[in-house]
């Protein structure tokens, strides 16, 4: 095996050893499941020092018999399990849901007599025409259900091959699945709307209409080949550097992002996120965490060139391991490409007659996956200009039911008879900021106007008002887009040339924090998303916003146990974690199939640099 380095994320054949490993340590008896396997990062301490550091993977581990669950630690280096904890899963959240969970619910739930005679009752007793849904049961009470592995199972009819399923959902029945005693343990059967009919298979012409013919081609060509350079997973463009990573988890990974030999970023990536439903009757329990229940990289789509991605477009594989631990890999799974956007900068000067444009480019790093009904992109961007954006791209299939009728102010109706229900996209993104070097502050700025004064005689006055985040307790915060407030993320040891601290400023987008009642059970578990910053000290065992083990969580995991040891954070290694993502009322337009709803947020050079650090950027041809 060659050596790799030490944030490469890990191959088929270190997954094979670690595998081995595990089955010589006898922990993988013939009912274990891998729930996760990834990469154990080495210590930052390690890397940023350039010293070796031991090869280490992490599995989760469920016995789909017993329900044993252990979270193990594998060393490939001295060829050993390093740890090997029990996990109780009534206080430390159940492991994630397994690959082979989707099948079995169906054969669960389908074998049921009282679900089956539920839906004989709906008129559907030909179950080869049903298409089950499991959905994750958070942690709703009673407790002797919340001491199960279950799931929850919605149900939709596919009438015929091809037909979208979600067009027609059957409401009011749900099944409760056991997935250790392999049994629906319960059948709630709330109420009966007619399910809907109207077919919503956009691949269907008789539904989408003719193709038009007026889109004439637009053809994205580099004649000398792309601008940016990879080797191996570490990626070189213009000035700025990183290297990339990615996880069965949390997808795509950053590492040790630099803007002209400069450190920015030490890791940034997308390691939660939540989908929370308004509908409070019946499927009140409908919120997923995508990340942390259903670990959304395993789901990373194969992209392809002209159809997912234009130009020159350079892929890595992803390599994710199935529930045996056997290695599976994603082709082309990340795709990273160089694109023109528009205006850079530009002048016509009306006193020396000067007439000056500069185009913008931007290097491009994303990857899609899909998770049930929704699919999500995630695009990070880098600009010749210093500006780092995430955006995530939302589309896919809306997750439905039957609309009721007028008065029902918790959904759209988006086809007859069929409801979008309300709902929130929220994530968190996690960014272990390394601006000019480890020690960093963040200020919050808001902008505001000052009543008329002695000081302000004609009242126009705006300042900017600072305030330092000094400690964990002070820094959980939320977006006000009428002050216009952005939060500022300093180095407190290098300074520009005005003797001012060199800085990137976040950017937020002004959305709702989590909606649910603070008091709710969903509030409970999904704690990171009441605030749109927290800022932390860095501690390596903090890496999941909402806990480690986020399936049917009891709640308090996560962000809000991170800070209660409220550390100072002024001029620490520090992580800013920002909540973002859009409240979603869905719109007939976005049914069937819905157009990408962008999201995201924005990190800009703040006296990074003494001046514009694009000047030297030539003109695109010489008569510009
Ligand atoms: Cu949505």
């Amino acid at each position: 095996m060659s050596s790799p380095h030490p944030l490469d994320p890990a191959s088929a054949e270190e997954y094979l050893a670690g595998r081995d490993i595990l089955v010589a340590a006898g922990l993988l008896a013939e009912s274990v499941r891998f729930a996760y396997y990834g990469l154990e990062e080495a210590a930052k301490d390690d890397v940023l020092a350039g010293a070796a550091s031991d090869r280490r993977l992490r599995a989760y581990l469920v016995n789909t018999d017993t329900g044993e669950s252990t979270d193990a630690v594998v060393s490939l280096t001295h060829a050993k399990v390093v740890s090997a904890r029990t996990v109780d899963p009534a206080r430390d959240g159940q492991l994630p849901i397994l690959d082979s969970d989707f099948a079995r619910v169906d054969e669960i739930t389908k074998a049921d007599p009282d679900w089956r005679a539920a839906m004989a009752r709906r008129g559907y007793t030909d179950l080869s025409k049903v298409r089950t849904c499991p959905i994750t049961a958070g942690a709703f009470g009673p407790p002797e259900d919340d001491r199960r592995r279950m799931v929850r199972v919605l149900a939709f009819v596919m009438e015929r091959e091809h037909d979208l399923a979600w067009a027609h959902p059957v409401d009011g029945l749900a099944a409760y699945v056991d997935l250790i005693e392999k049994k629906v343990f319960k059948v709630t059967d709330e109420f009966e709307l007619p399910v809907p009919r109207e077919s919503g298979d956009y691949d269907d012409e008789a539904v989408r209409g003719p193709h038009r013919t007026t889109l004439k081609p637009i053809e994205i060509t580099q004649p000398e080949g792309p601008g940016f350079t990879l080797d191996g997973f570490a990626l070189r463009w213009q000035d700025w550097s990183m290297r990339i990573g990615f996880d069965a988890r949390e997808g795509l990974t950053l590492h040790q992002v630099s803007l002209d030999d400069r450190p920015v970023l030490y890791r940034a990536s997308i390691p939660e996120m939540v989908v929370p439903y308004g509908d409070p009757k019946f499927r009140h329990w409908q919120a997923y965490f995508d990340t942390g229940e259903y670990l959304v990289g395993k789901f990373a789509n194969s992209l392809e060139l002209g159809c997912d991605c234009l130009g020159e477009i350079a892929y890595l594989d992803a390599t994710v391991t199935d529930d045996a631990g056997q290695p599976r890999t994603i082709p082309n799974a990340i795709c990273i490409h160089e694109e023109d956007f528009g205006i850079l900068w530009k002048h016509t000067d009306i006193f020396n007659g000067s007439a000056q444009s500069r185009r913008q480019r931007r290097l491009v790093v994303s990857y899609f996956t899909t998770v049930g009904n929704y699919d999500y992109g995630f695009y990070w961007y880098f600009y010749l200009d210093g500006t780092i954006e995430l955006e995530v791209k939302a589309t896919g299939v809306l997750f439905t039911s039957a609309y009721p009728g007028d008065g029902h102010p918790y959904a759209t109706e988006v086809a007859p008879g069929l409801a979008g229900v309300v709902h929130q996209h929220l994530f968190s993104a996690r960014l272990d900021v390394s601006v000019d070097g480890m020690a960093n502050a963040v200020e919050e700025v808001d902008v505001s106007g000052l009543p008329i004064g002695p000081d302000n005689p004609y009242g126009n006055a705006i300042v900017q008002q600072v305030t330092r985040l000094t400690r964990e307790s002070q820094a959980g915060r939320r977006t006000d887009g009428s002050r216009g407030r952005t939060w500022r993320i300093i180095s407190t040891e290098r300074a520009n040339r005005f003797g001012r601290p060199t800085s990137f400023t976040l950017y937020p987008e002004p959305s709702p924090a989590l909606l649910a009642d603070p008091d709710s059970p969903l509030a409970a578990r999904a704690g990171f998303a009441a605030n749109h910053l927290w800022v932390t000290r860095y501690d390596a065992e903090q890496r999941w916003p909402a806990g480690d083990f986020v399936n049917q969580n009891p709640g308090g995991a996560g962000l809000p146990a991170f800070v209660a040891g409220d550390h100072d954070i002024d001029g620490e290694d520090i992580v800013v974690w920002h909540t973002f993502g859009p409240t979603h009322v869905p719109r007939p337009e976005d049914w069937p199939v819905m157009p990408v709803a962008r999201c995201g947020f924005v990190l800009k050079p703040t006296g990074f640099f003494d001046r514009n650090p694009t000047l030297d950027v030539p003109p695109p041809a010489a008569h510009c």
